[in-house]
């Protein structure tokens, strides 16, 4: 059913820490070649750290649990390559489309191989303005139910915050903060909302997960990860730059699966990049975090 990279599967067989990363971030979340190239370093962060990085992405209708150098330049470079969460699935497989896959589709496919540390930049949520749109991104749906801990800098404040965290209550999902007890707001480290539990260390992270496994508590975890002081943005710059960036949606009647890529692209292009290399910081810091808390999973296991 997959096309598993023979390293992967090795290391999964012999119980050694691998960690997944998506792939949306690749060719919706960042333009090429700064997509290429952070895709890279957070996988070369991942070996330096003693795991083994997987991937994802779907390529003509096969989900591919870690890809090749190669590969994760095709999907930062091609530009028909759909934006794939869970409901696109069954229909890029049958139409044997490629497919970038988002953090639900991701976790989908990574519990399917039976991989528990996912690594990303942030988590889609509840969007403002739900009150009309009903927006609301189906990774909080896939941690409600899928077995696989992401490891996150947070949401981004293009999302209702509060809401996000009130839906990841009601499904169940346990959202911790790595040595914080706040929420991380994706490009800054403070957003004024509390999370569940503050957790120290990686060996900590490995025994919640190993007790909500073991005693069948099915679904996620969130965690979060604030980004490095030294690379946080001014609040001020990037709080004017969403509004902007939301006011040119409406205008612009953006809607669905556009939003998240579109809110992303114009935030980056109002800061000068700046958010840009915030973004690709942060993503570096949870593969760090996220391959800590993969080995210290598998000497628990
Ligand atoms: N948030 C980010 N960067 C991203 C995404 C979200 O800061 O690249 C991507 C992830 O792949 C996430 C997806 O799963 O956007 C959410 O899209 P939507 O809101 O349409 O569910
Ligand atoms: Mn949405």
């Amino acid at each position: 059913m997959f096309r598993i990279n023979p390293e992967v599967k090795k290391a999964l067989e012999e119980n050694r820490p691998v960690v997944a990363l998506e792939s949306t971030i690749i060719s919706h979340g960042m333009p090429y070649p700064k997509n290429v190239q952070t895709a890279l370093i957070a996988e070369q962060t991942i070996r330096d750290m003693g795991a083994i990085p997987a991937t994802i992405g779907i390529i003509n209708g096969d989900p591919v649990v870690g890809m090749t150098p190669e590969e994760i330049e095709e999907f930062g470079k091609r530009k028909d390559i759909v934006k794939a969460s869970r409901r696109d699935l069954p229909i890029i497989y049958a139409k044997k489309m490629w497919g970038a896959t988002t953090v639900a589709a991701t976790m989908a496919i990574v519990g399917q191989a039976g991989i528990e540390i996912f690594v990303t930049g942030g988590i889609g949520g509840v969007h403002r303005g739900v009150e009309k749109t009903m927006d609301v991104s189906a990774d909080l749906q896939e941690l409600s139910k899928t077995n696989v801990t992401v490891v996150c800098a947070g949401a981004k404040a293009i999302l209702d915050l509060p809401r996000t965290l009130e839906y990841l209550e009601t499904m169940g999902v346990p959202v911790l903060g790595y040595q914080t007890n706040e929420l991380p707001a994706f490009y800054s480290r403070k957003s004024g909302l509390k999370v569940d539990y503050r957790v120290d260390s990686a060996k900590e992270f490995a025994q919640i997960i190993k007790e909500k496994r073991d005693n069948h508590l099915e679904g996620g975890i969130l965690i979060t990860n604030p980004i490095p002081q030294e690379f946080e943005m001014d609040k001020e710059v990037i709080d004017k730059a969403i509004d902007q960036a939301l006011r040119e949606m409406d205008e612009l009647g953006i809607k669905g699966k556009e939003t998240t890529p579109f809110l992303l692209r114009r935030v980056s292009e109002i800061t000068g990049g700046d958010s840009l290399e915030s973004n690709i910081k942060l993503v570096v810091n949870n593969a760090k975090l996220g391959a800590q808390i993969a080995k210290e999973y598998c000497n628990l296991k």
